[in-house]
């Protein structure tokens, strides 16, 4: 009887009124649903337009497609957001308090909205290959937080999208953990374990409309590899292979964990190119483009991720050989890809990229300059903390030279010195395990620091006040505040910042 719910995601969107909290399938752009919310941002914006208010909540697995973020921003549609963006007219809409964003740790999302932490979403939006009578929907290209919105919301719509084969089926495992103080520990040992079932189980008395699409996934191609972010994946390629060497990392190796972005996806690529690192196996979120082609190569034997974050050439390289990917591709909510038992216990060896550094060890993945949001913390965190070896990797400076990205003292505290043991730029590695802070400082300075801003760096290690982290609180931040005066944090002169 479902299906004689069918109807147009105009009818949908109709359906959702303001204040409304939205809970949706998905991570990164894959998975989201596409075209209820299109439609919801028009009505937004025709409600606007007559002077009454029409804003919704929104969570989702992490970033989404422009059809969720930007046209729900541009309509100003947004009423508060979690747990991860990465659309520039979200981001746009956030930093200038349009709408209320809460940065979040990825896998606790599931969780904090089960213990009612959160607002309650009374709406689900799922996006599925396949739907039965008795209420089993079978995701597409990514899991997220679908399982528990689907089980928390009034009323589910389903976006049935035909540009994902019903073949997919069997490549999700759904399973959701019992709460405290009953839960047990998730059996997850190794990445190629499977618990759960296939399918999303619904209520299928809470599918109030199902709207068929035919819409790939929204994921923006990757930046081609330049100099820097090819040295950086060679760096993190021979440390890893130093690391074996030493004993220190196995010789069959561990699962390997790698975050989001450009840098990542070379840091990928340099390991299967590596001949001292044997093939490997992954435990993630987001399942990139360099995955499926270690794959091909033999190099990756198994991913476990939240998403395959593919661009369209990728997917579509995968839907046309799902019988060789399906025994290799395991999809999780972010609950389980993403936990911190399940990263310590399997040992995962963890590669996220910072925006920024400090001399000391302190990373910030999130904010520009202190004050602006770029993306959010994403699962770097559920990570590094818990990692086997956390790695943090970015290159040297940004915006030609303007930036460095490592200074003095981070902007925004995201990864703290206890998290982070190994930091990686295009000019080289410092293994900070072990170390003090004067120590960690000369190390990074030395392997990591971008040449023009060497000698700032060991000035200010001059000017550091007595104690056992050696910081001027008064010039802490003199990169940061020179930026802001003058666009280059070269031109900083300490003269300024003290006595
Ligand atoms: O700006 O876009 O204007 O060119 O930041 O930088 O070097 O292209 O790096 O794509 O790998 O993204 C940290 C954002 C890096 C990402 C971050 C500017 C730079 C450029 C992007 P433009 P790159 P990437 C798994 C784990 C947090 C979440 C996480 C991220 C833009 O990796 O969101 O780790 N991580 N999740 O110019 C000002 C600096 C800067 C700077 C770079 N110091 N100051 N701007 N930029 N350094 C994924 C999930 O959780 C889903």
């Amino acid at each position: 009887m479902i299906f004689t719910r069918e109807m147009t995601a105009e009818e949908a969107a109709g359906l959702i009124k303001d204040k409304d909290i939205i809970g949706f399938s998905g991570f990164t752009a894959a998975g989201c649903p596409k075209a209820i919310t299109k439609e919801l941002a028009k009505r937004a914006e025709a409600e606007h337009a007559k002077g009454n208010s029409f804003k919704v909540g929104i969570y989702t697995g992490a970033s989404t497609g422009d059809s969720i973020d930007g046209e729900l921003s541009r309509a100003h549609a947004i009423a508060f957001r979690s747990p991860y963006q990465s659309n520039k007219d979200m981001r746009a809409e956030l930093n200038a308090h349009g709408a209320h964003y809460f940065d979040l740790h990825l896998s606790e999302l599931p969780q904090y909205l089960r213990y009612g932490f959160l607002p309650r979403p009374n709406i689900a939006i799922l996006e599925a290959s396949d739907i039965t009578e008795d209420g089993k929907v079978y995701l597409t290209s990514a899991v997220g937080i679908a399982p528990t919105v689907a089980r928390l919301a009034d009323k589910i719509f389903i976006e049935l999208n035909a540009y994902h084969p019903k073949e997919l089926k069997g490549i999700h495992d759904i399973y959701e953990p019992a709460d405290p103080p009953r839960r047990r520990e998730i059996p997850v040992y190794t990445p190629c374990d499977r618990i759960g079932v296939p399918y999303v189980q619904v209520d299928p008395n809470k599918i109030v409309g199902i709207v068929r699409t035919n819409l790939p996934n929204e994921v923006g191609a990757f930046t081609p590899l330049d100099a820097v972010t090819e040295k950086i994946g060679q760096n993190v390629a021979h440390f890893l292979s130093s690391e074996i060497k030493a004993g220190r990392i196995p010789a069959s190796f561990l699962p390997v964990q790698s975050g989001v972005g450009n840098v990542a996806n070379a840091v990928l690529g340099a390991m299967g190119e590596n001949k001292d690192i044997p093939p490997f196996t992954i435990y993630t979120e987001v399942i990139q483009d360099a995955v499926v082609k270690l794959m091909k190569e033999g190099n990756v034997t198994f991913a476990s991720g939240c998403s395959l974050t593919l661009s369209t050439q990728a997917i579509e390289d995968v839907y046309a050989h799902l019988d060789f990917f399906k025994e290799r591709l395991l999809l999780r909510p972010q609950e389980i890809s993403n936990n911190p038992e399940l990263a310590r216990r399997m040992g995962l060896i963890s590669i996220n990229t910072a925006l920024e550094a400090d001399i000391f060890g302190n990373i910030n993945s999130t904010h520009v300059v202190g004050t602006k949001m770029m993306n959010g913390i994403g699962g770097s965190g559920d990570f590094c903390r818990n990692a086997y070896l956390s790695i943090f990797t970015t290159p040297s400076t940004a915006k030609n030279g303007q930036i460095s990205a490592i200074v003095p003292m981070v902007s925004h505290l995201d990864h703290s010195e206890h998290s982070v043991k190994i930091l990686i730029t295009e000019h080289g590695v410092a293994d900070l395990r072990g170390l003090s802070p004067i120590q960690r400082a000369e190390l990074i300075i030395n392997n990591c620091v971008d040449e023009e801003y060497k000698p700032l760096l060991y000035q200010y290690l001059q000017l550091g006040q007595k104690g056992h982290t050696p910081q001027n609180v008064a010039a802490a931040l003199a990169f940061h505040d020179t930026f802001n005066k003058t666009g280059d944090m070269r031109k900083v002169d300490w003269k300024n910042y003290i006595q």
